[in-house]
């Protein structure tokens, strides 16, 4: 008889996560503290988009291999993936771990030898071995069940297609736990399984995050630098990758999403002498969104502007996620500084309390654009063509792309 799966949290993780395990004809009973998420999911419907992940939610909603549920429910597998936020509060943001602790808190009532438990979420150093401690103050023996952690990789936008291709790092709290986990990973995933421990799988994770943040940090630096000369940092980034050892990435206005602009604050605030460069990136990720809102509001007192057009709120292009997404703060700030902003975005569907118009509206109400986000509605020749009488200030390259 196949195994029963738990997958626990049904966020942008969890959910893909068990809709393509159901897919492969796992049982799933997964969970949500949400009662709306797990309504919704338990009628087939997705909370976030994806693509592919609705008609493979109806599927497995429909063929009885996916049921969500309030409370985690007995398994033999259970997957963790709940958020692991950061506090903002403190100078030095550090994780805020009591999700999992109430997970765990909750599995320590229900295990049974044998069982598995996987980590996935992003989680800084020594997670794993944390909830193994608890599960031993709790009464459990860590002895019967194995403990692993394996870090999700994916990118939304393609998470249905990375979770399936993208390699896996396991790292158990011993080596039979990791065989265990892995095992199961092998069951449904094309990529290479990499067998490690649990504290260099959670470094790993944080460390390919922090990787990109450094190297975004780079090419957002160079833009600032290019401006002062009046050079055009896209095309300097396309003659400087010509090089076949030199690979800028793209600049931007600032890091947004649940990951990069998060996960190395949980190397830095453990770490903090050692970890000079990546805090200094992250300053300087952050610092890149103050620098386009000085812009912004330079051009916007010069040119006498009354509406502004900002075009993009998500945290980067083609996805409907506003997670720590930069165009957010700087629509905020141009509004709290006065300035009478119109926001465009064509991926959230008036989701926003922000006040969303279509692209059509802004063209009539307002003479002075900044694209935020190089979403794929707006690398148009219609769009240029018609931008031509306006100011524009295009912060992502769109306007170099079409
Ligand atoms: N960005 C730039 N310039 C670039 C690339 C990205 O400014 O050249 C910005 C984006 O606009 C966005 C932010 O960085 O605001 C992050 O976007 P992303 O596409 O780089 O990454 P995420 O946050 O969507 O997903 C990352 C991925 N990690 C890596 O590529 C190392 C993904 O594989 C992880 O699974 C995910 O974080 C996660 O969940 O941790």
């Amino acid at each position: 008889m196949s195994k029963q799966i738990s997958v626990i949290g049904l966020g942008y993780i969890g959910l893909p996560t068990s809709v393509l395990l159901a897919s492969k004809k796992y049982k799933i009973k997964a969970s949500d503290i949400n009662e709306e998420v797990v309504q919704l999911i338990n009628e087939g419907k997705v909370h976030i988009s994806e693509p592919g992940l609705d008609h493979l939610l109806k599927e497995a909603i429909s063929r009885g291999f996916l049921e969500a549920y309030r409370q985690i429910q007995k398994s033999d597998i259970y997957i963790i993936c709940v958020p692991t936020p950061f506090n903002k509060s403190t100078e030095i943001p550090s994780p805020d771990l009591s999700h999992i602790e109430n997970v765990t808190a909750e599995l320590s009532l229900i295990l049974k030898p044998g069982d598995l438990v996987i980590l996935e979420s992003t989680s800084p150093v020594g997670t794993t071995e944390m909830i193994g401690n608890q599960l031993k103050e709790n009464g459990v023996n860590i002895e019967e069940i194995s403990i692993a952690y394996c870090p999700e990789r994916v990118i939304p936008g393609n998470i249905m297609e990375e979770l399936v291709g993208n390699d896996r790092i396991v790292g158990g709290l011993n080596l039979d736990s990791t065989k265990k986990a892995s095992d199961f990973y092998r069951s449904f995933v094309n990529g290479n399984v990499i067998e490690t421990d649990s504290k260099t799988a959670e470094l790993c994770k944080l460390t390919e995050n922090s990787f990109r943040d450094v190297n975004i940090a780079f090419a957002n630096e160079l833009s600032m630098i290019c401006e002062n000369y009046e050079i055009d940092t896209r095309e300097l980034i396309e003659i400087a990758n010509l090089h076949p050892r030199v690979n800028i990435l793209d600049p931007g206005i600032g890091v947004g999403g649940h990951c990069i602009a998060v996960d190395p604050w949980f190397i830095i605030s453990d770490n903090l002498e050692d970890s000079k460069l990546i805090k200094t990136s992250r300053e300087v990720n952050l610092n890149k969104t103050d620098w386009v809102i000085k812009k912004i509001i330079e051009r916007a007192e010069y040119l006498k502007t009354k509406n502004i057009a900002c075009l993009g709120l998500t945290y980067k292009p083609d996805v409907d996620d506003i997670r720590e997404s930069p165009a957010i703060d700087i629509v905020k700030s141009l509004r709290d500084y006065g300035l009478n902003v119109l926001c465009v975005d064509p991926n959230l569907n008036l989701r926003t309390d922000l006040g969303l118009f279509s692209l059509e509206e802004v063209y009539d109400k307002c003479d002075h654009f900044v694209i935020l986000v190089s979403h794929k509605e707006f690398k148009s020749e219609e769009l240029f063509k018609k931008l031509k009488d306006k100011e524009v200030q295009d912060f992502c390259g769109v306007l170099s792309n079409t």
